[in-house]
Formats: C-alpha cells, structure tokens, sequence
C-alpha cells in the first residue's frame, strides 16, 4: 500500500489553499464561499500570509485596505449583498492591525454576517518574546490582544502548529456557513506558525461544499402557529434581517397576498415586500411610520420574522399595547424565536412561510382591517412625498429633500447604504424600497464609518449596480480611509456627503434627554470655553477629491438632483456633496426611544427631561 498522497506547504500556503476550494451550496446552486482576502500587511503576516498570497493569487483574490476595521466592513457589506452565501477573509499583522478588527467583528456578529479574520499573533513558540506590538501578561502567558476578539466571534482558535488547522478550518467554514450561527470567525495565527511547513494530506485541498439548510418547521409548532394566527383579529407581521438572509422576500408576498396580514419592517427587514405593495407599511418602532406603529399598538399577534426585536423595534418595549397581545416568532435560531415569550417557529425564514402559507389556506383578515390600514398607508404615502418635495428648485435642500432627490434618480436595483446619524431614521421612515437588496442599513451596531468600505464590498459583489454610500460629515470624517481603495480598484460607487457640521442626530437626542445639545456641533471653542463659535472652516469635498475622488458640489436642489444623476451614471468613485438647510421638514418619531435621563440635576433642561421620561417609561411592558 502506497503512503497517502501529502503536499509540503507552510500554514499560510495551506489555509489559502483550502479557503480556495470551500463552496456554499443553496437551492442547488453552488457559490465560492471565501471569495477574496483584504489584507494590511506587518511583521506579524507578512511573510506567512503575505507570501502565501503572492503565491496563490491564481486561485485567492487580494484586496489592499486602509484600515482593518473598514477591511471587516467591507467584507461584511459584500456577503449581506450575497445572502450570505460567500464572505472575504480579512488578514492583519499583530497588535494594532489585530485589535483594529475588534469593532468590525462585533458589527459582523451582532448583524449575523460571515467575515473570516485572520489576525496574525505571537510565536507560538515564544523564542523572542516579547515581539514588536506584543501584549506581555505577567500572568497568563497565553494571552494576546487576540484574545479581545473571543467575545465578538462565534469561532474562535488560535493555530499553535499546523496540523492543528486541519480541524479547526473546518469548524471556521461550518460556522461562516451556517444560517443560525454565522458572523465573525477568528483563527489567530502565530506568526512563526504561519511560515512553518507541514506535510498536508491532499484530501485538505479537495473542494468542498457546505449546504446552507433551510429547515422546516416543526409539525407541533406549525399547527400551534396556524391556530395563532387564525384566531388573530389584528395580526402584524414584522420582516428583520432574516427574510432578506434567508431569500423569503417572495414567500413572505404569497403569505401576505393570501391572508392580507400587512407587514412592518425593522432596518434590516425593510424592503422585504417592495414598498407600493398594499400591505407594505414601511419601517417599525422608534423610527417607524404612523401606520406601522399604529398598528403595533393595536395588534393582537405580532409575528416575527427573521427579527430579534432590537430596542428601536418595539420602542424600548412600549410598542406593543394591546392588551392581550401575542407573539409568534419564525427565525432559524431558537434563542431569537422565544424572545418576548413568544410562540415559536424554529426554522429557515422561506420554509417557514411557504408552511404557513400551505397551512391557511382560505384564510384572510377581516375586509375592515385590511381597508383600515390601506387607508394609513395611503396618508402615509402622502406625507412621504410631502417630505421629499421641494417647491424651490432654487433653496438651500433639507436632508429629507436630499432623500427625495436620490429617490427620484435611482433605479430598482440600486444599494443605498447607511448605518448611523439623522440619516436611518429619514431613511427607515421615507425610503421607498424597490427590490430586496436595495435598503442596506446596518443598525445592528449602527457604526459610524461602515458605509464607505461596505459600498466596496457591495460593488465587487455587484458590479453592474450603482451603489451609494450615504453619509454625514461625523461620519466621513470618522472612516474616509476606503475611498483610497475604491480608486486603487476601480470601483465606481458613489458617495452622497451631507453636511450639517456635526452630529445632528446626536444633538436633538442630547436637548431631548436634558444634555443641551453639549459636544455635538462642530464649531470653533469661544471664550467662555464652550464650542459655540462659527463652523469649522473643515472642506470635506476637498478632502473627498484629495483621496482621488470626483467630486460635485451642490449648493441647490436643482443642482443636487443634476450631481446625483451625473454620479450615477459616472465610471470612477465620485462623490456628491452638499450642506443642507438647518430647517429640517424630518418626520417625528411616531413611537419612543428609552435613553435613561439624569434623575437628579441642578439644570432646568434635565429637571425637565426626566419628567417626560418617567411618564414615557410607565407604558413598558414586559412580554411574559
Ligand atoms: C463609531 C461610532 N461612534 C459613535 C457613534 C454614536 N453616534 C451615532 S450618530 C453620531 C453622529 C453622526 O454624525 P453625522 O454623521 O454627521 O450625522 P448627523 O447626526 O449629523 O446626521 C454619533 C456620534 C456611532 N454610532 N458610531
Ligand atoms: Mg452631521
């Protein structure tokens, strides 16, 4: 008998090797699971990693950033566009390139997206400690700021030899892959390890596929929740993350053409149902519409999909009023399903549906409640184009006008990207979304900065599709870093850049809570020490077009909607910017938010504040 076939490689050879050959699988077809590798090079990566790049740059494509933390968001905006079904690796040197992946991995874990990271670490053989960058604990002599990335990882090793690989990549590609587990995955590689050779058995290297499953539900739990559902007067469904994850979005249409049941979406759901379908009430919770949160408060059933009831979704647990309101919960994992004591469906989003749909047949809500709502909806839609329109072609735009001027010049299949400020909540509110891929809010961890390097992912997983990249001037200025990257690749997505000098959101937020707007304007210090001084002289269209970005700036409406349709139709990364009016037409919150207010102040804003508060936080009721 011959000895079994091996290949003499490093580490850092081998796991590329094998990160080439992993393919998802749903509905039949096939997709590359590991699609390319961002990297930021150091000691701690360089010649492991780095070197095994070079050397299989025919089967791994290689991407550079700017910074780590944007490397994982733009991993992340890539698979959320794929459905999950494939993700990038992001490699970094030790220390500060490790530690900088922290923020991305919880963003990843907490919007259950799949990033691969791949941080490099100390010698596992200790010959030269401490490195360069190295965390020494006088302690515990195995820890290394790698470790600060176990909490935010649902995997995570640390390959001490190489053959140790053998088994943990393949749990790494289990959990990327798996719909109920799935988000940051961490193998911290030692960088003496890296480069160390290792005879690999050639079945490592064969191509492999994980079948991404969509389980059905169980018999007992269908029945229970066709019950549910039928006994409802006033059912609501709300579509998260999950329906988009899981591809329901035409599962979820056939339920609701069936039943009539209308549907709220929470910033990851929405666009789950397009946005004229008549039982689309748009966004739920502190950020919702009137229609949506009027029907919360009055639902008798509210059936999750795909959610996991975040604060913003059922208003600090004061949305949902009816007395006697129930909750029937469909997701793919258990501990999401029973949040708010719910009944439960545990099982993939799509099958979920279509074994709801099945099951009730000739079932449908009452005619009133169906014209009930349409009607909301209607008034809704009017006070939506209320707030996109702009009489004067001439004036200075709101930002809601800014929104109704993308509006008007998108098509169906751009990507609108925004994850944090003022802009999700106009968005979550107006946004009209027209195909399921279309609103890409990451509100999960809301993280200033994710727009930019996501819009890069988004676009090299559609490259044909005009994506856009919303943000405001807090926001650019914390993460502008990417648009070196999207000239560096060629890639032409589009940032909209809108200017109010400072943190608007945080500001209302701030008076509302008793703060007095404190630290959120940027505005020159004056001479009793607060920053109530002129704007800052800061040109961010300047410093868009110094990173290699075209730039429009547009100081009317009219000119706004001219610079957006020119940037839609431009080849290389372009950037329309445009200061708004501080007269806002924003829609207000149509339900509560619950921001602990000081209870004990020496100032009449706060004193103020925690009264309205403490009449707010009486309507919360714990769901048992
Ligand atoms: C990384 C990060 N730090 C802090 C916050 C808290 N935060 C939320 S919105 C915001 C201000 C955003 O300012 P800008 O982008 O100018 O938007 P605007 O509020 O003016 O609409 C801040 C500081 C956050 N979400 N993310
Ligand atoms: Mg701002």
């Amino acid at each position: 008998m011959s000895a079994p076939a091996t290949r003499r490689l490093t580490t850092a050879q081998a796991l590329v090797r094998f990160l080439a050959a992993q393919y998802t699988e749903r509905d039949g077809v096939r997709h590359r699971l590991i699609t390319g590798t961002w990297g930021i090079f150091g000691h701690g990566n360089v010649a492991g990693l780095g070197q095994a790049l070079v050397e299989c740059a025919d089967v791994m494509p290689f991407h550079q950033g700017r910074n780590e933390q944007a490397m994982v968001h733009a991993a992340v905006g890539h698979a959320r566009q794929l459905g999950r079904l494939s993700a990038q690796a992001v490699t970094t040197s030790i220390g500060p390139g490790a530690t900088n992946l922290v923020t991305g991995a919880a963003l990843a874990t907490i919007n259950r997206l799949p990033v691969l990271l791949l941080p490099g670490d100390y010698f596992a053989s200790h010959a030269a400690d401490p490195l360069l960058q190295q965390l020494e604990h006088p302690v515990e002599a195995d820890v290394s700021v790698n470790d600060a990335l176990r909490p935010v990882s649902r995997y995570f090793d640390r390959i001490t030899r190489p053959e140790a690989l053998l088994s943990s990549a393949l749990q790494a590609m289990r959990v990327l892959s798996d719909p109920a587990e799935t988000g940051a995955v961490t193998l911290a590689l030692p960088q003496d390890v890296q480069a160390q050779a290792y005879d690999w058995p050639e079945e490592f290297f064969a191509d492999r596929v994980w079948r991404v499953r969509r389980p059905a539900p169980d018999p007992a739990e269908l029945a229970e929740a066709v019950r549910a559902v039928r006994a409802a007067a006033r059912p609501l469904i709300v579509a998260g993350g999950g329906v988009h994850h899981s591809e329901a979005e035409q599962a979820l249409k056939a339920l609701v053409d069936a039943t009539g049941i209308p549907v709220a979406s929470t910033q990851a759901g929405k666009g789950a149902l397009r946005h004229d379908h008549p039982a689309d009430l748009g966004g739920i919770g502190h950020t919702g519409t009137a229609v949506s949160d009027a029907l919360a408060r009055t639902a008798d059933l509210v059936i999750g999909v795909g959610t996991r009831y975040s604060d913003f979704t059922t208003a600090s647990g004061t949305l949902f009023q009816h007395p006697g309101v129930r909750f029937l919960n469909l997701n793919i994992t258990a501990f999401d399903a029973h949040k708010l004591a719910a009944a439960t469906l545990v099982c993939d989003a799509r099958s979920g549906l279509d074994a709801l749909t099945g099951a009730l047949v000739g079932h449908r809500v009452d005619a009133a409640y169906e014209s009930e709502y349409r009607a909301w909806k209607a008034r809704w839609d009017e006070a939506v184009e209320a707030a996109f329109r702009a009489d004067d072609d001439s004036a200075v735009p709101t930002q809601t006008q800014v929104l109704g001027a993308l509006d008007a010049v998108v098509g169906d299949r751009d990507v609108v990207i925004n994850a944090a400020g003022s802009l999700p909540g106009d968005l979550h509110k107006l946004w009209r979304a027209r195909s399921p891929r279309q609103y890409h809010l990451e509100y999960g961890y809301s993280c200033m900065g994710y727009e930019i390097p996501a819009a890069l992912g988004v676009q090299q997983a559609a490259p044909d599709v005009p994506v856009w990249a919303l943000v405001g001037d807090g926001t650019y200025l914390m993460n502008p870093t990417e648009i070196v990257t999207a000239v560096q690749e060629n890639l032409p997505v589009k940032l909209v850049l809108v200017q109010n000098h400072g943190y608007a959101s945080i500001g209302g937020l701030s008076e509302s809570v008793g703060a007095e707007r404190f630290g959120t304007d940027y505005r020159h210090r004056v001479a009793d020490g607060s920053f109530t001084g002129a704007p800052l002289p800061v040109d961010l269209a300047a410093n868009a077009a110094s990173l290699g970005m075209d730039v429009l700036r547009a100081k009317t409406v009219r000119e706004l909607r001219e610079a957006l349709a020119t940037a839609r139709a431009a080849t290389r990364p372009t950037c329309v910017y445009v200061e708004t009016a501080p007269a806002s037409n924003a829609l207000p919150a149509q339900a509560w938010w619950d921001v602990p207010v000081a209870e004990v102040s020496a100032r009449e804003a706060a004193t103020n504040a925690r009264a309205a508060y403490e009449r707010a936080v009486a309507d919360r009721r714990r769901h048992l």
